[in-house]
């Protein structure tokens, strides 16, 4: 273990609290999950509830939590625009009857997953030395799609201080981008300089590849990154159900850990990397220990990669890497007081599982020095007392439980959309 390093610059994770309409819709093909679950009741309660435990262990653990409202879903803005009008009630009637399918991607939880609301190159690694932040335009998945205004309008909120951060508009086109969910960095300190790496799919296997290499390249142009790197994901992960790289990989200060066949052309992309970040140490899981479906099944690399307050290394790990034999054998074989990593916890968040978001995709990391921390919103921050004010609100008022045919229901959307304003209401008095 190493002696406490005098943090200059942390992490602080910015996750999206789970919203009231949470379901299994089964929208998004090539999310093994997602579909296995679709047409399943959910419980938006309780996987708020767990979303906000997640939080509330990183609060233990002495790390910086923030996070992102859930936004206005059925999201009738956008329903308005494929020409249904009249009252919010209206708009939904008549687009539940007319267009049920675009309906459930209106009335989608998605913005939860706060890895895919934007990529975040921090500031040792830019041009200006600011801080650069693009919300990604989801553009592949439609009921993704819709996220970006409001994920813009809220991290302009959160981040008002243009001395210290900037914020893009999303790249525009069919060029798809899914944010930090594809994107990763090693720097030895955290501090330093790093090596911003981009991973993009290639279409033409079973499932869509979310990330194009054209939007890998205009972000590391905006953000001022000029030796970023931008590498394949395997078409073997793709295909086994890895439909962003964090579900097969994740970098945090020297370390890449990262499954066997998680990248396309593995040899240039780890020499390059030792080339420039000499200390690294690449953690790569093989095959033959973890399959790929193993790792996807129990979300293994979706874990949140962490640097205590004490120096040591922790691994915030879904639950459902000790029920999965050959992965609690790894983690048990590598974990600990000798290894790179010197703890897991292992935690709940079944009901984002199911929809294939593990804790990683839950929320977005931003690398920000004292001085930058201090210009965030402070009503965007967690504190215990706001995450038992936060509970004590979701308990009462998140439904139990929505089946596929409530999602059709006016008295489910008069119910969402009335829980969700309390949420605003209560973060907004925070900062009054
Ligand atoms: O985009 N699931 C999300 C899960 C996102 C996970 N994020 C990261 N890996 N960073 C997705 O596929 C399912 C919703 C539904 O089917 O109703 C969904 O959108």
């Amino acid at each position: 273990m190493t002696a406490a390093p005098l943090l200059a610059m942390r992490e602080v994770n910015f996750d999206g609290i789970i919203g009231p309409t949470h379901n299994f819709a089964g929208l998004s093909q090539g999310n093994l999950a997602a579909t296995l679950h679709a047409g399943e009741p959910s419980n938006p309660r309780r996987a708020a509830l767990q979303g906000l435990a997640k939080m509330r262990l990183m609060l233990s653990l002495g790390l910086g939590q923030g996070f992102f409202l859930p936004q206005v879903r059925p999201d009738v803005g956008w329903l308005r625009r494929f020409g249904f009008d009249g009252t919010p009630a209206q708009v939904c009637a008549r687009a539940w009857a007319e267009e049920p399918l675009l309906f459930v991607q209106a009335f989608s939880a998605s913005a939860m997953w706060a890895a895919n609301a934007a990529t975040v190159s921090p500031a040792p690694d830019t041009a200006d030395g600011r801080i650069h932040i693009t919300p990604a335009n989801l553009a592949t998945m439609t009921h993704r799609s819709h996220e970006w205004p409001e994920t813009l309008a809220q991290l302009r909120r959160i981040f008002p201080d243009e001395r210290y951060i900037a914020i893009h508009e999303p790249i525009p086109g069919r060029f798809g981008d899914e944010g930090a969910a594809n994107f990763m960095r090693v720097a030895d300190p955290i501090g330093d300089p790093g090596v911003e790496i981009m991973v993009y799919g290639e279409s033409g296997g079973p499932y869509p590849a979310r990330q194009s290499a054209e939007a890998c390249r205009a972000i590391f142009r905006n953000h001022g990154i000029e030796d970023g790197l931008i590498i394949q994901q395997s078409p073997a992960a793709l295909a086994a159900g890895a439909f962003h790289n964090d579900v097969v990989a994740v970098a945090h200060e020297s370390i890449l850990f990262a499954h066997e066949q998680a990248f396309a052309h593995k040899a240039p992309f780890y020499r390059t990397l030792i080339e420039r970040c000499p200390d690294l140490v690449i953690l790569e899981v093989p095959a033959n220990e973890v399959s790929l479906e193993d790792a996807i099944a129990s979300y293994l690399f979706n874990s949140q990669l962490v640097t205590l307050p004490d120096g040591s290394r922790a691994l915030i790990l879904p639950m459902e890497c000790a029920e999965t034999p050959p992965v609690k054998a790894w983690l048990d074989r590598t974990i600990g007081a000798n290894g790179p990593i010197h703890a897991a916890h292992f935690i709940d968040v079944r009901e984002s599982m199911h929809n294939g978001g593990g804790p990683a995709c839950l929320r977005l990391r931003v690398l920000m020095s004292a001085e930058a921390e201090r210009s965030v919103n402070p009503a965007h921050l967690l504190d215990e007392r706001t995450a038992d004010r936060l509970e004590a609100l979701i308990a009462a008022h998140w439904p139990e439980r929505l089946t596929p045919a409530d999602i059709g229901l006016p008295q489910t959307w008069e119910a969402v959309w009335e829980a969700r304003t309390r949420l605003v209401t209560l973060v907004e008095e925070d900062l009054a």
